[in-house]
């Protein structure tokens, strides 16, 4: 039984909707957290600025990033890694906030996953127009660690696919205050984001913003 299934019956719960045998949204689970959780972002931008990073392919991502944690993930020509410094600095990553460890793990129990200790994290900021293509996360070192994903900001459609990147993608949508728990035999599907629509959220302005915590090492 996890967490998720309280009675041990499989009686749905409110704001709990699965997407997967291991991938499930918590509606608006981090809303009370979002107070906490907006301050400590600003002050991570202020130390590890925003970025467009290149593919491989020598594409700029449309998608500005960042990262926070004793690891943070970076693109360039040679390639997608994990690295403990920034590459524009030169320095460690910002701390993770204890708000943003407080909540993964929260969220990963809820989401069936007990323990989940986050070394990584990886922050998102779309502004409209800004997409992300079908993809897979594989440079984590043990893909048997969960990753709990946060959305702050204007509405957005993910992209839900399946074990091929052919095989046909699931439109849904994550609010401000979304979280997702992704794990086991989900963590491999391919995913993305469709373009973000024009908007204005109270908080957070006119974008979006991701974070994902994830075990890199
Ligand atoms: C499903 N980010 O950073 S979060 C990414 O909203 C990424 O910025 C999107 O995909 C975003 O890699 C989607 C949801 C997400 C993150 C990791 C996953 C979904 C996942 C790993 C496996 C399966
Ligand atoms: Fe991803």
């Amino acid at each position: 039984m996890t967490t998720t299934d309280l009675f041990g019956d499989g009686t749905p719960q409110a704001g709990v909707m699965p997407l997967g045998p291991r991938a499930v949204v918590l509606r608006g689970f981090a809303l009370h957290w979002a107070r906490a959780l907006w301050p400590a972002l600003k002050q991570v931008v202020a130390q590890a600025p925003w970025r467009h990073m290149q593919t491989p392919g020598g594409q700029r991502m449309s998608v500005a990033l960042t990262n926070c944690g004793a690891f943070g993930w970076v693109s360039d020509r040679h390639g997608y890694r994990y690295s403990a410094l920034d590459p524009d600095s030169g320095q460690p990553w910002p701390a993770l906030p204890a708000s943003f460890a407080g909540l993964a793990a929260q969220a990963a129990l809820a989401g069936g996953f007990d323990g989940f200790t986050p070394d990584a994290c990886l922050i998102n900021r779309y502004v409209p127009g800004a997409r992300m293509g079908l993809h897979q996360d594989r440079d984590e070192r043990d893909l048997a660690h969960p990753i709990v994903s946060v959305s702050l900001g204007l509405p957005a459609v993910f992209l839900w696919g399946g074990a091929r990147r052919a095989d046909r993608a699931q439109r849904v949508p994550l609010l401000h205050g979304d979280v997702v728990v992704w794990g086991g035999e989900d963590r491999l599907r391919f995913h993305g984001m469709a373009p973000l629509s024009e908007g204005h959220h109270p908080l957070v302005g006119a974008q979006r913003i991701n974070f994902t915590l994830r075990r890199a090492a």
